[in-house]
């Protein structure tokens, strides 16, 4: 990595339902991320964490988009704004932009702040969950299991131009590792023309072929990528401090082999984004090191 990565936190936890993962951005970096990447060589600043409001001071169903739910809409709608100004400012300043979540609500701002107007971007998204839902189809009302539906426009979010990011065509958009769907998002992913590998596509296969398929796939015609690492991706034997753990997940070494296949890509590679560590639900802050280890990888951490 020749850039000067800037870490961006955001402490966000409007769209998830359990409490903690706004320490995200804090535990990764005692996690120790500076120290991997300066170990690396790797110049890293830090921008510091972006303002999120408190969910006990708002309501959350103040501002809903009809015939659906969206929680704190209005709130995710600002942060996600700010993220989007912090994550293309950086881009500009040439500096590559490491945001640390927060829930994963966040992607769509990190994703606004990536796509730069008159390109495209492809997007390779691993995680547990599709994050597909729309404000009609959602079981849970959490933004957080919305979010690549909302950069892709789906449902309500085809008005909301805050959310959807035309620069990211459904073609170039990958999810890796799914082994938990709502129904309604189900059915959504399988007429969208995204492409979406089950943990049994990755077990048929394997965490390399598959990741560098996806990878292929997001860089196919596009002008940059941007990788999401929802943590919950990881099996929970490994990342035990997620909202969201879904047994079933890759293991560490699959996790870091995949990393180094996008450190790879790093020419095309704009934005990396760490999300939903929850220290409170962790052991020990081993998620939060764990995702400092992965991000060492995709910055070119090698063992020989
Ligand atoms: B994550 C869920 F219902 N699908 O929509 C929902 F199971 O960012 C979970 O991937 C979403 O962690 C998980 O609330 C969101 C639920
Ligand atoms: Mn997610
Ligand atoms: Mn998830
Ligand atoms: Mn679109």
């Amino acid at each position: 990595m020749d850039r000067t990565v800037r870490v961006l936190g955001v402490p966000m936890d409007l769209g998830a339902d359990r409490r903690g993962v706004d320490m995200g951005p804090s535990a990764i970096r005692y996690g120790g991320l500076a120290e991997q990447l300066d170990g690396l060589g790797v110049d890293c600043t830090d921008g510091g964490d972006l303002a999120v409001p408190r969910p006990e001071a708002r309501d959350p169903d103040a501002d809903q988009p009809r015939g659906g739910r969206a929680k704190f809409r209005r709130e995710t709608r600002e942060v996600c704004e700010d993220v989007r100004t912090a994550v293309s400012g950086t881009i500009d300043d040439g500096e590559f932009p490491l945001v640390l979540g927060g829930d994963h609500s966040i992607a769509i701002g990190t994703v606004a702040g990536a796509a730069e107007p008159d390109e495209s971007l492809g997007v390779v998204w691993f995680d547990a969950h599709g994050d597909f839902n729309t404000p009609q189809t959602t079981p849970s009302g959490n933004i957080h299991g919305m979010s690549l539906a909302a950069i892709l426009g789906k449902g309500s979010f085809a008005d909301e131009s805050w959310a959807h990011t035309p620069a990211v065509s459904e073609e170039n958009v990958v999810l890796v590792g799914l082994r938990n769907l709502d129904e309604g998002e189900r059915r959504l992913v399988r007429e969208s023309d995204v492409t979406a590998y089950s943990m049994s596509d990755v077990d048929a296969r394997s965490v390399p072929e598959v990741v560098e398929e996806a990878l292929g796939i997001a860089a196919d015609g596009t002008d940059a990528i941007h990788v999401s690492l929802d943590m919950d991706w990881l099996d929970p034997t490994e990342a035990p401090g997620v909202g969201t753990p879904v047994r079933g997940g890759v293991s560490y070494r699959e996790a870091h082999v995949a990393m180094e296949y996008v450190a790879e890509r790093h020419d095309k590679l704009r934005t990396m984004e760490l999300v939903e560590v929850n220290p409170i639900l962790d052991d020990h802050n081993q998620t939060a090191e764990l995702a400092c280890e992965l991000a060492a990888s995709a910055f070119g951490k090698r063992i020989l």
